[in-house]
């Protein structure tokens, strides 16, 4: 039996995006299960799939066991799969990796929270506060070291878990058409032509209603915003 994931709506669900993105990036086999966020058939899905689950993504193991959460998924790959390349070689990238990973899962909560993930549309004239500009820069810092570091197109090189997890803020960057550098911009543009990630927005586009929810006020243009020129 392989590997099963449950995921909410993938236009909005940046969770559910770094919850499938090592299986996407590493060909990993996974069966997917979907559910609508914000549904009344939500927490049935939910529980259906394995009692007491409150949020996606979530995976059964092939042995049975349950992961409730985008890190410890993360984590669980990268020991199941030692060779491939999930995490860089490199002891020193590696905790780096290991950094930015965490630090994303429990941090940027002004950039979160003022720009929810929404990969259907861009939006003109966002205004970021300074809390979300001080998220940015800190982003935008921790990238451009790594991305130096390695020369990119990814913050180590090649795709790794690091990537997964800043996937969907890249995703924002380009959504809301926030402000940081060109090496930061560049990077964003790397996320925007990896093939899993278009794959996910693609099939995005038609699997589910339009979310209220994350509507912004905002005009709405195409997604992704251009970064300007320089
Ligand atoms: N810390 C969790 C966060 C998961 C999460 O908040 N998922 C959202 C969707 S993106 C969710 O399921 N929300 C439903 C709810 O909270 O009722 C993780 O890393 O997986």
């Amino acid at each position: 039996m392989p590997y099963a994931l449950m995921i909410g709506d993938r236009s909005y669900s940046s969770w559910s995006l770094r919850g499938w993105l090592p299986f996407g990036a590493f060909g990993i086999p996974v069966t997917l299960h979907s559910t609508i966020l914000y549904h009344d058939g939500f927490a049935r899905a939910l529980e259906a799939f394995a009692p007491g689950l409150r949020s996606v993504p979530a995976l059964k193991t092939p042995q049975g066991g349950v992961l409730s959460d985008s890190i410890a998924i993360a984590w669980h790959l990268a020991e199941t799969f030692p060779d491939h390349g999930l995490l860089p070689r490199d002891p020193t990238d590696r905790t780096m990796a290991q950094s930015l990973i965490a630090e994303m899962h429990s941090g940027f909560g002004a950039l979160r929270a003022a720009c929810p993930m929404n990969l259907r549309t861009g939006w003109a004239g966002f205004k970021p506060s300074d809390a979300v500009l001080a998220d940015l820069a800190r982003i935008d810092g921790l990238w451009s070291r790594a991305l130096s570091r390695s020369g990119g197109p990814f913050l180590f090189g090649t795709y790794t878990l690091a990537d997964v997890f800043y996937a969907p803020v890249a995703m924002r960057i380009a959504g809301y058409g926030l402000p940081v550098s060109s090496a930061a911009h560049a990077y964003v543009a790397a996320h925007l032509a990896h093939p899993p990630l278009r794959q996910w927005r693609a099939i995005g586009l038609t699997d589910g209603p339009e979310q209220t929810a994350y509507e912004m006020g905002l005009p709405r243009v195409p997604f992704p915003i251009a970064p300007p020129e320089r």
